[in-house]
């Protein structure tokens, strides 16, 4: 392999500029078959290297012979693994297990196929560790699922379907997590916020380092939220917000909040505006990233 196949270059849009080929089409040869293997940017972008160009030409090339998407895509991939194999190259040419096993997912999940989506999580469980499930089968997953949803390609049924599937899931992953022998962390979405996925997701990762989980989930009131936290003197607060301007109407209630014990703000609805006008930390990053980098108090 040279250095070109393993630098990091392009993003999606660019790369789909270069080829001539839709990012939606891109991405779904990425989830569905594993043709494209991105490395993260330090930021979380996906970048591509030539050597997933050169695969995306290759897979063209079929197509154009006639071959079927599945067909063209096992072509270029076994291709690429026969030649890895006689010149005993890296393993960044196989596909990583967790791109083929998302191709699966994504598809158990548009088919209301509730048990093949259970083994594909089951699988992937057992293979990897919880953080790279979560941080890149799973959330990357939900994204792409709004995406399709805000695009009318997927139905409401199937994001419902999904989005029921994987939180029960997370419900499982959570079970145990009000035993933690570390620090205590309280965590809820203001009144009326209905999104708690991410929260489920940061709350897992952060009991996985030891820390105790309080639970409220979706639409607390504050005053509520107040209460336990004057109950349970947690030594973090976590209200996690989606939908835009749920937490600007909270703001006095939410300075007194801040006072009592430290508070961060997270979600799409969490704006550094609110955060500094309440005296919160606003967490920016995605929930598996913050989980990971949550320092114990003292
Ligand atoms: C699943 C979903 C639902 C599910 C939620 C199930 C659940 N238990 O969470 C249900 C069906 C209940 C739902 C309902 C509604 N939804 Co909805 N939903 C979605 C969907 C498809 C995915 C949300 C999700 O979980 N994403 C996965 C998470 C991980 O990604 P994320 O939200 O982008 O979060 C990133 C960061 O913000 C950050 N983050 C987020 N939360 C947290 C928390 C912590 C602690 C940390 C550290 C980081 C963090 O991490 C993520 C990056 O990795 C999105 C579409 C989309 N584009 O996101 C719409 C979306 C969020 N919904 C939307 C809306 C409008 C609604 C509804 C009002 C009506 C409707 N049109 O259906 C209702 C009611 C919502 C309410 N009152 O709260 C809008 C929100 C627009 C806005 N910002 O105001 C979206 C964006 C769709 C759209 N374009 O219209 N929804």
């Amino acid at each position: 392999m040279d250095a070109s196949e393993s630098s990091p270059l392009l993003r999606i849009g660019e790369l789909s500029r270069r080829l001539g080929v839709s990012d939606h089409v891109l991405r779904a040869w990425e989830n569905r078959y594993g043709l494209l293997q991105p490395v993260r940017s330090a930021g979380g972008f996906r970048l591509y290297s030539e050597a997933d160009a050169r695969r995306v030409r290759r897979m063209q090339a079929h197509l154009a012979r006639g071959l079927s998407a599945a067909e063209a895509a096992r072509a270029v991939l076994g291709q690429d693994s026969r030649a890895d194999h006689s010149r005993a190259a890296g393993p960044d040419r196989v596909p990583a297990p967790e791109s083929e096993l998302s191709g699966v997912l994504r598809q158990a999940l548009d088919a209301f196929d509730e048990p093949a989506a259970q083994a594909v999580l089951d699988r992937l469980l057992s293979d990897l560790s919880l953080t790279t499930v979560l941080r890149d089968v799973v959330l990357p997953y939900l994204a792409e699922l709004g995406e399709r949803w805000e695009r009318g390609t997927a139905s409401v049924a199937q994001e419902h379907f999904a989005t029921n599937v994987i939180r029960g899931r997370l419900a499982g992953l959570a079970r145990g997590w009000g035993n933690g022998h570390g620090p205590r962390a309280v965590l809820a979405c203001p009144p009326g916020e209905l999104h708690d996925l991410a929260l489920m997701v940061f709350g897992i990762v952060l009991h996985s380092s030891g820390w105790t989980i309080d639970y409220l989930g979706t639409n607390t009131p504050v005053e509520e939220l107040t209460r336990t936290v004057d109950a349970r003197h947690p030594d973090l607060v976590v209200v996690a917000a989606t939908v835009l301007e749920t937490l600007g109407p909270l703001a006095a209630q939410l300075t007194a909040l801040a006072q009592r014990a430290p508070l961060a703000l997270a979600g799409a609805g969490a704006t550094p505006e609110i955060a500094s006008t309440v005296g919160a930390r606003l967490m920016m990053r995605d929930p598996v990233t913050e989980a990971e980098q949550a320092s114990w108090p003292g």
